[in-house]
């Protein structure tokens, strides 16, 4: 689909954002007007009910219960665990640098990766995959093969390890005459499910990757109504559900353990590794977790009955952007931050008044509490955790790396704050932004940037002021998945957003400026989330004063907001598929035969 010119200019030319009109506009008054009272919830009792009448979105309890949170436990904790992995360990390792075909090694890499051991053997991988790169340029027939499965395989493992490919290896599978892809390989399956998951690992402007994208699963989607067999069905259908590229790891390694199990050529090692591992980091989550179900109900924020009580969901968010074990931190301390952000968002969206949002921003700005007995004691309260949970990160942020981050959190808080603030101005004056205006400011409204942020501080070895200078420029590598994050909520959460008279989200505002039906503009915000994910395939190569694993939280931010909001709001609405995969990363492991 051809994007208008407004839309692909704004996706080229936002990033690298130096100047986010984040600016406090002093002139801007707008009347206080009641808010639309949705429906109280008479069993609450709210102690700022009354003037104004407050909304209340009614959001579920949380599906989780608490007790059983803080109890989760397991025997894989135990250090004996821990040797066994070292001894399988060092088995896989040669494999990974025997002598074999090309393809064999291209196979057995990425079923390492997907079996969740890519942390286990960061540096061994990049070894092996550099020395298929390097064989490939001195060979003059490194791409001459006729088997797309080998050419997509190739194509997409050198360039998920930042080694330039050209598309045009996918030359010879066109026919000239037509431009198309050749038609004799619409029936070769294997062929083409590997070129579908290549073909998202494509760059802005890269047609014939563009093209793979719809030809494989134009033809995927045909194979699965004609004789398949069983086996490859469901691999069909889990890679049309979600690309690999887009999937998260550790959810991906759930899936992918249990059916290499059935696979015929399967390393009983490596499958018996990936197992023991996966066991053996969920015990580290489960400990976590269990530790933040613990600081949730000292909060007392559960008891918010206006906002949302997601405490293992946020804790999800999380755990997508940085899973590796030794990040637990981040993990502790981002989901407390994710905790506000979203109980914020619910203060501005539903609860508050125009003028207690002001109030808000206004003290959050200043950092200054003196006077906070100005706003409603439910809005005091959710001040209040912020601000301590903000300084008590700052203090562990001091004491364990030497830095003093609470100026550029504050600051994060602002840009956020003033940008749902601009969204409720809209909505209390009943003014339609454009689309434009729409996302400009909706990729910051949503948190991402300040999830991000954290992401880099509470991992980075050593906190650098260039580091901080140039996440506070928002660049793309950080847009990019900020503005995914804000198209596929919308995608997820704006009927009932709108349903219950919330601002406008991209999808109505894409259909106010053109006079596109709800079903055109989706499929508009949908074909935007592939393009951004072109850009941020490139920004992923850059160089940056920062490292690993902030630039994979930037990616994995983009893969935790498709899985949360794949068929519709998994955030929100707790009995949907979010339980399934918290489940499975949080509570079961895998059984090990003796
Ligand atoms: C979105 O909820 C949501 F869950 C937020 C803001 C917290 C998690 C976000 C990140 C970790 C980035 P909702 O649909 O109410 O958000 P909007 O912005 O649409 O009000
Ligand atoms: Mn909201
Ligand atoms: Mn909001
Ligand atoms: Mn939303
Ligand atoms: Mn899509």
């Amino acid at each position: 689909m051809a994007l208008p010119a407004l839309f692909s200019t704004f996706i080229v030319t936002a990033p690298p954002r130096t100047s986010l009109s984040l600016a406090r506009n002093p002139s801007n008054t707008c009347a206080l007007k009641p808010v639309q009272c949705i429906m109280t919830n008479p069993k609450t009792n709210d102690p700022d009910q009354g003037t104004p009448s407050r909304r209340n979105a009614n959001y579920a309890p949380s599906f989780w219960d608490y007790s059983f949170v803080k109890s989760l436990s397991s025997d894989y904790a135990e250090e004996k665990y821990v040797k066994q992995v070292d001894e399988l360990k060092d088995d896989v390792k040669s494999l990974i640098h025997a002598e074999t075909e090309v393809l064999d090694k291209l196979e057995l890499l990425d079923s390492v990766q997907r079996l969740g051991l890519k942390y286990q053997f960061q540096k061994d991988i990049m070894q092996a995959v550099d020395v298929i790169h390097n064989n490939n340029n001195n060979s003059a027939d490194a791409w001459l093969s006729d088997d797309l499965y080998l050419t997509a395989l190739k194509f997409r493992i050198l360039r998920e390890h930042g080694h330039t490919v050209s598309q045009d290896v996918f030359q010879r599978f066109i026919d000239d005459t037509a431009g198309k892809f050749k038609a004799n390989l619409c029936g070769d399956v294997k062929g083409l499910l590997s070129l579908y998951e290549a073909s998202f690992f494509g760059f802005k402007g890269e047609d014939i990757i563009d093209e793979a994208k719809a030809f494989s699963r134009t033809h995927l989607k045909n194979a699965l109504k004609g004789e398949i067999s069983p086996d490859m069905a469901r691999k069909v259908n889990h890679a049309l559900d979600m690309p690999v590229h887009w999937k998260l790891p550790r959810v991906e390694a759930r899936w992918y353990i249990s059916n290499y199990e059935q696979d015929d050529n399967m390393n009983q090692n490596l499958l018996k590794l990936a197992k023991l591992d996966y066991n053996i980091i969920q015990s580290v989550y489960q400990k976590e977790v269990s530790k933040l179900a613990s600081w949730w109900m000292d909060m007392g924020l559960d008891k918010m009955a206006f906002a949302r009580d997601r405490l293992v969901e946020h804790y999800f968010w999380c755990n997508g952007m940085v899973p590796d074990p030794e990040y637990s931190a981040y993990r502790d301390m981002g989901t407390k931050l994710i905790c506000l952000i979203t109980t914020i968002d619910d203060v501005y969206d539903i609860y508050g008044s125009l003028e207690e949002l002001e109030l808000f921003t206004d003290y959050v700005e200043r950092w200054d509490i003196a006077e906070i007995d100005k706003l409603p004691m439910n809005i005091k309260t959710v001040l209040l955790a912020m601000f301590n949970t903000t300084n008590e990160i700052g203090y562990w942020t001091m004491r364990e790396r030497n830095f003093n981050i609470i100026p550029y959190l504050r600051k994060q808080w602002v840009y956020l704050c003033k940008a749902i603030l601009k969204e409720a101005k809209w909505y209390h004056s009943g003014y339609k932004p454009t689309t434009e205006e729409y996302f400009e400011n909706a990729p910051v409204s949503i948190g991402a940037p300040l999830a991000l942020f954290c992401a880099y501080f509470l991992t980075a070895e050593q906190i650098t002021v260039e580091a901080l200078d140039y996440i506070d420029k928002l660049p793309s590598i950080m847009w990019c998945p900020s503005l995914i994050v804000r198209l596929t909520n919308d995608l997820g959460t704006s009927s009932d957003e709108m349903e219950r008279g919330d601002n406008l989200k991209g999808v109505q505002c894409y259909m106010n400026d053109t006079g596109a039906t709800e079903e055109v503009a989706r499929k508009y915000v949908d074909q935007l989330v592939h393009e951004t994910w072109k850009t941020l395939n490139k920004d992923l190569l850059g160089s940056y004063p920062f490292s690993e694993p902030f630039i994979s939280a930037n990616a994995n931010l983009a893969r935790t907001t498709q899985t949360f909001y794949q068929y519709g709001d998994g955030h929100g609405i707790p009995q949907h598929w979010t339980k399934d995969h918290l489940k499975s990363l949080l509570v079961e492991p895998f059984t090990l035969s003796q």
